[in-house]
């Protein structure tokens, strides 16, 4: 085992965060350093019964859950402050005895730690935080467990809508895909422009909870694989590897499993609440089907006139969601957390060829008709309704772009009525100090390529039944795949997946954002940085990455969960 701190747990399963504001010192070695605003919280993981509503009535699910909670409880900070975390973990031991050592096979699913996902901070995966060491271990919090962080964040940090989700190999997919993340807000001067500060705030977490039947617990829904095999889609045939034996043999006693996309059952909700069932399709096992939940489809209700910020996260652990509310423009003004200085108003229309959305992604409102969310991509954008009305937002469906076949989804409605309000729009809006001025061409001193790659059935990982490879390399622990330097600038180009059974991927960099300049031939406008990015089939997508301040083992990786655990993901050195 690693040399984790580890604490006696203090606080009962599903005791709330209390955020208090602390004076305290930040650490820093310069005394005359004004005291840090610290910001402490506690997130307890532990289990969560829920009724769900199933074909045919309520069914019972056990999701895993912060403090009680799915999604878990919004965390708060500002730039300059110390976020402070306390994390416990209250989940039951998991039988990991039939794994045998492959980091990419899914293991030890009950173990966790935490990852805020687009906070410029110290690295926080490897043990101790911001360790340089090319051999150091990912932090694992084991049921019973605790382990607290210390988040500082930069006085120029933009402020914005982030989220956190656990981060530990081979259990990511399994914790975020039954409940585990919720979003943490940076406050700053974004929220002190007055026309955004007098806009009610409405946050839309899009998240899919997968699940199958308990091996041990009647008509009960949880996702606790009883092995490290992949479920697979084609068949539901559950396959381990005889420990005695070594040989591949079917278990069709087990019911769940792991699996890259295909459940037994797996829900859509938008703040925790499901709008959106599917269940396996035996005639077409790659296009599930699918039932809106439309009594739970949540609305956000506006006054003609009257502007609204939505601040929308797409936490799904595969699904990528190109965004549609016809009628009504979007005024883009931040993605992944940084704002670009103006509002962009896509218009926005649903595709109308067979096959729905085609992958296409651009954030230049002139050419897009859809506003692409990958998975764990952030939107922030005001609504501004001339006319009484109810209309969608809505997941445009796609066909060819994933592994999956994804049908529309309604995801919220946007209801107009009542006395008019007259709000207004703001004409400008504050530049990320920390990242503006954008990367300059002098700048650059390496050019990279990232290749996704994938095989089935598997060459390397036949346990899992499938390969996942960036430049050709599946996670290695103990390897370093790629070092830069602090204060150096790069171009990073990403070339989609090319071969048989192409399908998108999102590429994410821990800490430091990427800044798009190219999506296939669409040049991007200024300040389009994300901490995600979706690269479509056959798309090649040009970026710059600064690596501004902090240092460390870290990592990048594809977003979509299944395929970051079998190891579509590489270690980063951020050196002096
Ligand atoms: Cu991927």
């Amino acid at each position: 085992m690693q040399t984790n701190r580890r604490d006696l747990l203090k606080f009962a399963a599903g005791s709330f965060a209390i955020p208090s504001v602390l004076s305290g010192c930040s650490g820093d070695s310069d005394t005359s350093a004004p005291a840090r605003t610290v910001r402490k919280n506690t997130l307890t993981v532990g289990w969560l019964d829920k009724e769900f509503p199933g074909e045919t009535g309520p069914i019972k699910v056990r999701l895993r859950a912060y403090n009680g909670q799915v999604p878990g409880p919004m965390l708060e900070t500002a730039a300059g402050e110390i976020l402070e975390v306390t994390l416990e973990n209250n989940l039951t031991p998991y039988d990991s005895s039939e794994w045998r050592g492959n980091f990419n096979v899914p293991h030890d699913l009950n173990t966790t730690n935490l990852h805020t996902h687009g906070l410029d901070t110290i690295p926080h995966l490897f043990e101790p935080l911001g360790t340089r060491d090319p051999a150091a271990m990912m932090i694992a919090v084991a049921p019973g467990e605790s382990y607290h962080y210390s988040f500082p964040i930069p006085e120029d940090h933009p402020a914005g809508l982030l989220w956190y989700h656990p981060h530990a190999h081979g259990s990511t997919a399994v914790q975020v895909v039954s409940g585990l993340a919720g979003l943490l807000v940076v406050r700053g001067d974004v929220d002190e422009v007055p026309e955004i500060k007098a806009a009610r705030e409405e946050f839309l977490v899009v998240s899919d909870l997968g699940l199958f039947p308990s091996d041990d617990e009647p008509d009960l829904w949880i996702y606790e694989p009883k092995q490290n095999a992949i479920w697979a889609t084609f068949g539901a045939k559950v396959v381990t590897k005889d420990p005695t034996t070594g040989m591949d043999t079917e278990r069709p006693d087990l019911k769940g499993g792991f699996t890259t996309g295909g459940y037994a059952l797996r829900f859509y909700a938008v703040n925790g609440t499901p709008v959106f069932r599917e269940t396996p399709n035996a005639d077409n096992p790659t296009a599930p089907t699918g039932e809106a939940i439309a009594a739970n489809i949540p609305t956000i209700a506006m006054r003609p006139g009257e502007v609204v910020r939505v601040r929308m996260l797409n936490g799904c652990s595969d699904l990528a969601i190109p965004l549609v509310l016809e009628s009504m423009p979007i005024h883009l003004f931040a993605l992944d957390g940084t704002s670009f200085g103006e509002l962009r108003s896509f218009v926005t229309k649903e595709p109308t060829a067979d096959k729905g959305w085609d992958g296409t992604t651009t954030y230049d409102p002139k050419d897009a008709t859809v506003l692409v969310l990958g998975p764990a991509n952030r939107a922030e954008f005001l609504l501004k309704a001339d006319k009484e009305g109810t209309f969608e937002l809505v997941q445009a469906a796609h066909d060819g772009v994933q592994f999956l076949v994804a049908e529309r989804k309604v995801l919220a409605k946007v209801v107009v009525a009542g006395e008019p309000l007259e709000m207004a729009l703001p004409a400008t809006l504050p530049l990320p100090d920390r990242y503006h001025p954008y990367i300059t061409d002098s700048e650059l001193v390496k050019t990279r390529e990232f290749t996704f790659g994938s095989s089935f059935p598997a060459v390397a990982n036949k346990e899992v039944g499938v390969d996942f490879t960036i430049n050709g390399k599946a996670y290695d622990h103990h390897v370093v795949n790629t070092t830069v330097k602090r204060g150096t600038a790069e171009t990073w180009t990403f070339i989609g997946h090319m071969h048989g059974g192409a399908e998108g991927h999102p590429f994410h960099l821990h800490e430091n954002p990427l800044e798009v300049i190219t999506i296939g031939d669409l040049v991007q406008p200024p300040g389009v940085i994300l901490d995600t990015i979706w690269i479509s089939p056959n798309t090649t997508v040009e970026t710059r990455v600064k690596f501004v301040e902090f240092v460390g083992k870290t990592i990048y990786h594809c977003h979509i969960l299944p395929h970051e655990d079998t190891g579509m993901m590489h270690n980063l050195l951020i050196d002096e």
